[in-house]
């Protein structure tokens, strides 16, 4: 009875706009019953996955610093004197070979990156709750609370967990619509030894040391301690339980610390960390500690919005809805997965922590795929593609500190392995920020992890403009540099300074499908030419460096072009090795298309076609990753339903009905690799920002990709390039009915939209010559070589209207159709 009018109610309030809160919910009718079924919380240090069990409650626990190994390196010094033999055998063609010496010369001997690993479960087991009903559960967005409700012998029990920033704790509350009715005995369990103990009458402790990897002997110290705080009834500890009876409310309060300092210091003492956590916290009221926990998390979350429009599939839970996702029409799941993106950011990426690792800062084991480290050739930077535009700059600190951590342990390994200047990491790094080639040539040999990751120094600029930033991380930029300029060598045939040895991304050509060594391959090219371009624009703004540009320079002229080969396509290497029939998850030479703006429907046409072709032939159904990319690149390619075609591949179940995981979006939205894996949900969040508004090329693309089904909808929030933010941007049947952007740094406002315009009580000028404002200056890209073979056809592009637009610092501007 109270399930079905808990439906209608639902139903009800659906239709009522100031309930549109209750659309920001992931929710079930059913327990969990496997991890990915579970529900997150975090505060970027402390992770839990909710189970949501009435009588077998598990609580996942995570701490992001709980990792295998301790403070170490990987170089291969006997790189070195190999390099110039492989560099011939490229050169000659003989890559097989070239492979073979990489693998045994470059490839680390005694570490390939050290895993990130559970802390354990809090076991808590409700005796005679088996039998419950009106059973509910839910992870709410907008307070950052997982919920569990539900009916035992005519007693409503709620358990609420949530992780607190402010307070550094993670708390499980449980209460009860009647007196005296909670009853639970607590426990924690890990997969690997451990030592389990208690103090006092209501305290659990679990003391550890995390594992061994490769020849790595673990030695992070960790502590997890459970602190019991009950109104009435009583606790006591029984062989190593902690035991509640009979009380009106019961709270856990869970501290996790660990004895990581820092990536060479990990001599802290895990328990006083933990002690002190948990003795701040319990000085605080359960309310008070909520109440902070949901404004700091607020003070994130509530600066975008999002509606696309809702249909009745809200009424059902979120595992129903995506289950019939490709099936009917449910755009609001679209803006839950957008916002459910930002969630997991906010969530797993704080100021002073650790960047979120190929699992945000949730995993269940010891040892899992790919150790949960940082994957440099495409997961990490998508895991932080949202930061900016969904304005959530502060979540970026992590990672901007792990690249000034690695430009500092990478400048040992450029120079051990290399014999260059500057800094370099390659396809992988973890929290030692180790810098070495690992896994194997044919994965690891990729010297461009730093190329990529100084983007997101640059592209950080763009948005705030903010000088003293760019001045603080010019030297990591500059460095990187200069470690491509001493690493560069001439190839033979067209004289271009190209990378060897190196790898498009995990590609191997298929006339020699299990070798992937080459040189000068296209994503390196396009990575270099806007590292260089970015450090160039940057030394010249801040006024330094005079010389050392003109070497960039120099090198910058030598840079091979992009090239269209002989199916029309963006070649992906060199020479023209593409396969039309390749299916391969990573598209690395779109690069150039998305994240970069080397590649423009206005600017150079041919390429745009020819990336268009690529992105045809490598197909949409891949994994998560591969999707929320794909996503991202058919929005550049300005095709929105295409993009929708890719959304509802991205959302279609990971779990298939004969039991395999495919590529998709698990029950609890985590998105399937699969398995889990973070950056597709992060890469779905930037690709629908994507869809809605751009300002990569030089402008201001309002609507630039917008699905046919989206008729009607609105955005709010949304940062710009050059410190505009669109505080509403709304579209009726398909056109910009209003828009409000706000000017942060003031400056040439250059609008491109499909309808015309026009700005309330300002004039907006038809856009003439190039845009003024600093910020959307794009360097020029070399004419591309098209093969004699290619029938490549221009695309034909829509109508549009280009506008400029003065403003000032702080000014609001109102922009409405001109009819
Ligand atoms: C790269 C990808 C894989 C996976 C792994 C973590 O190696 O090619 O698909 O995402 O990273």
């Amino acid at each position: 009875m109270k399930y079905l009018f808990f439906f209608i109610l639902s139903f009800i309030s659906i239709y009522n706009s100031a309930a549109q809160n209750n659309l920001l919910k992931l929710w079930y009718t059913k327990p969990a019953t496997q991890w990915v079924e579970t529900l997150p919380v975090g505060n970027g240090r402390l992770g839990a996955m909710i189970f949501g069990n009435p009588s077998n409650e598990t609580i996942q626990l995570n701490e992001n610093t709980i990792w295998a190994g301790q403070p170490h390196r990987n170089d291969n010094p006997e790189a070195k004197d190999a390099l110039p033999l492989v560099r011939k055998l490229i050169f000659e063609g003989r890559y097989k070979e070239a492979q073979d010496l990489v693998n045994e010369k470059f490839i680390s001997k005694n570490s390939h990156g050290m895993p990130f690993q559970t802390a354990g479960d809090l076991k808590i087991i409700f005796p005679s709750h088996e039998n419950f009903s009106n059973y509910y559960r839910e992870l709410n967005l907008h307070t950052a609370v997982a919920t569990t409700v539900y009916d035992v012998n005519g007693v409503t029990y709620k358990r609420e967990v949530f992780s607190s920033f402010p307070d550094q704790i993670l708390i499980f509350r449980v209460t009860a619509s009647k007196n005296a009715s909670i009853n639970f005995i607590a426990s924690l369990d890990y997969p690997s030894d451990v030592e389990i103990s208690h103090q006092g009458n209501d305290k659990l402790i679990m003391s550890g040391v995390t594992g061994d990897c490769d020849s790595i002997k673990g030695a992070v110290k960790f502590q997890v301690v459970v602190q019991a705080v009950i109104n009435s009834g009583e606790v006591f500890i029984k062989e190593n339980s902690l035991n509640v009876i009979n009380a009106d409310t019961a709270t856990l309060y869970i501290s996790i610390a660990s004895s990581f300092n820092n990536f060479k210091d990990i001599n802290d003492n895990a328990a006083i960390k933990a002690e002190s956590y948990l003795q701040n916290a319990l000085r605080k009221s359960f309310t008070g500690i909520l109440k902070n926990h949901i404004s700091d998390y607020k003070k994130y979350f509530d600066r975008v919005s999002i509606d696309l429009g809702i249909t009745d599939a809200v009424k059902n839970p979120t595992d129903v809805r995506i289950e019939q996702f490709s099936k009917i029409d449910d755009p609001q799941l679209v803006a839950l997965c957008f916002q459910f993106g930002r969630y997991l950011l906010i969530s797993s990426s704080r100021p002073g922590g650790q960047p979120a690792n190929l699992q945000g800062i949730w995993n269940h084991q010891l040892y899992p795929p790919w150790d949960s480290k940082y994957t440099l050739n495409i997961n990490t930077e998508m895991n932080y593609w949202l930061s900016e535009p969904t304005n959530l700059s502060e979540m970026n600190e992590p990672l901007i500190q792990m690249i000034r951590e690695l430009s500092e342990t990478g400048r040992l390994t450029a120079k051990n392995m290399y014999g260059a200047d500057g800094w370099v990491v390659h396809h992988n790094t973890d929290i030692w920020r180790i810098t070495a080639p690992v896994d194997g040539a044919f994965w690891g040999m990729w010297p461009m992890g730093s190329a990529w990751l100084c983007q997101h120094l640059w592209d950080k600029y763009l948005y705030s403009g903010d000088i003293k930033f760019l001045e603080s991380v010019y030297p990591v930029m500059k460095s990187a540099v200069e470690f491509y300029l001493s690493f560069l060598v001439e190839e033979p045939e067209y004289k271009w300074f190209v990378v060897s040895p190196s790898v498009s991304p995990e590609n191997a050509p298929s006339l020699h499908s299990k070798v992937s060594i080459a040189a000068g391959t296209t994503m390196d090219n396009q990575l270099l030419f806007d590292l260089f371009n970015k450090t160039i624009k940057a030394a010249e703004i801040l006024n330094v460096d005079k010389k050392f540009v003109k070497k960039i320079n120099e090198a910058l002229k030598r840079l091979p072009p992009m090239q269209i080969g002989k199916w029309g396509q963006l070649q992906e290497w060199i020479y023209d090795w593409d396969d039309p029939g390749d299916k391969h998850r990573h598209v690395s030479h779109l690069y150039g298309l998305f994240p970069s703006n080397q590649i423009s429907p206005y600017r150079t046409p041919e390429l745009f076609s020819a990336a268009k072709s690529s992105l045809i032939a490598r197909g949409d159904e891949s994994t998560g990753w591969s999707m929320g990319w794909k996503i991202n690149l058919w929005a550049r390619l300005l095709d929105g339903n295409h993009a929708l075609k890719l959304i509802k591949d991205q959302l279609s179940p990971a779990i298939q009905p004969d039991g395999k995981h495919k590529g998709g979006t698990y029950p609890n939205l985590f998105d399937s690799h699969p398995p889990f894996q973070i950056d597709g949900n992060f890469g779905f969040t930037s690709g629908i920002v994507e869809m809605l508004v751009q300002s990569h090329d030089g402008f201001i693309f309002l609507l630039p990709a917008l699905p046919d089904n989206w008729k009607n909808g609105l955005i709010k929030g949304v940062r710009l390039r050059g410190g505009f933010e669109i505080e509403l941007m709304e579209w009726k049947n398909g056109k910009i009915s209003k828009l409000i952007l706000r000017s942060n740094l003031g400056g040439n406002c250059r609008i491109r939209s499909y309808s015309k315009l026009k700005a309330e009580g300002k004039i907006l000028y038809n856009a003439k010559g190039e845009n003024k404002n600093p910020f959307f200056f794009i360097p020029d890209v070399k004419k591309p070589i098209i093969s004699n073979k290619s029938s490549m056809k221009i695309i034909d592009l829509k109508e549009t209207f280009l506008y400029d637009i003065d403003t000032k610092p702080g000014e609001k501007i109102i922009i409405i159709p001109d009819v």
